[in-house]
């Protein structure tokens, strides 16, 4: 169903039960109304059941597909496109080279940074913001119903955050005693992690959500570096991330999100970076290097 049907119907149905909780708590407290209750409580609800009934058939139907600003080896942007991917909304996607961003690109991103979703004439930015409208706009809610819960995940999703920078780091510290310090940080972290991991296959057990989505980018990047570089993953250490890991990367709504050449350009990434990682990727097949780049 669309968004606006979707937010037609939960309107009408929000303002019946507004209306008829309304009456019941009237009741409640005066009971000397209720001679006359019945044929407002009527009116109430049939003008309810009449804007419902306008939302559903005139309203805004027309939905706008939404278009998500993306670079093609940006992690934060992979989280959108699978919380998009796996509610099958329609979406289109456009690219563009952080090395040289457009002019328009410019002007919309409040911070310069991909991802942005744009709705209509809407710019919404900054990925976690992203997936929480993707979210409440399309059906199959993928945050928990339950308060705490819903917190906690938001919770350890921010947490992600930190853990996907320590990734990109990874791809540019140049020493490896700098590598070495980062890829620390992040076991630590990861030992936290560990322990938070609510079931299998996915973040909260069965149901996946959009921790599952935050993390899914980070695990990607971190199988490739680590194929390169043992000892970023380590099973032993942490085998609940790790098969939490492979549900995660065997996804159809993963393996989508992402162009089916993101490996290969990665390790493109990785030479223009430089970083001590890069001195294991095969120098013959990339060349001579150039002056260090971060896209
Ligand atoms: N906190 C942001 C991070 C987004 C971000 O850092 N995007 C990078 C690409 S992966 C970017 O656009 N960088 C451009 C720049 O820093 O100039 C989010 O979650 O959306």
């Amino acid at each position: 169903m669309k968004p606006s049907v979707v937010t037609g119907a939960s309107l009408g149905f929000a303002s019946l039960y507004a209306s008829l909780q309304r009456d019941h708590d009237i009741n409640q407290r005066d009971t000397r109304m209720l001679s006359t209750k019945p044929v407002k409580a009527l009116s109430h609800h049939l003008v309810s059941i009449y804007s419902w009934a306008l939302n559903l058939f005139f309203g805004n139907k027309k939905t706008v597909k939404p278009r998500l600003i993306s670079f093609k080896l940006c992690p934060f942007v992979q989280r959108a496109a699978i919380a998009l991917q796996y509610k099958t909304v329609e979406y289109d996607i456009e690219y563009i080279d952080l090395a040289n961003p457009p002019e328009w690109f410019l002007k919309i991103s409040p911070l310069k940074k991909v991802p942005l979703l744009l709705v209509g004439d809407h710019v919404i930015f900054e990925s976690t913001v992203i997936n929480e409208y993707i979210d409440e706009a399309y059906p199959n809610k993928l945050h928990p119903s339950d308060l705490i819960l819903r917190a906690h995940n938001r919770s350890w999703i921010e947490f992600g955050n930190g853990c996907t920078w320590s990734a990109f780091h990874l791809s540019v510290k140049e020493k490896e005693e700098d590598f070495n310090n980062v890829l620390d940080d992040l076991l630590n972290k990861f030992d936290q992690i560990e322990k938070a991991i609510g079931g299998a296959p996915f973040f909260n057990g069965s149901k996946f959500s959009l921790v599952d989505s935050s993390y899914a980018p980070l695990f990607q990047r971190l199988e490739y570096l680590n194929e390169l570089r043992p000892g970023i993953l380590d099973k032993k250490r942490h085998p609940r991330i790790n098969a939490w890991k492979e549900s995660l990367l065997t996804l159809n709504a993963v393996q989508r999100s992402a162009v089916p050449e993101i490996k290969e350009l990665y390790h493109e990434l990785l030479w223009k970076r430089q970083g001590y990682i890069s001195q294991f990727l095969d120098e013959e097949k990339y060349g001579k290097k150039s002056a260090k780049r971060i896209y």
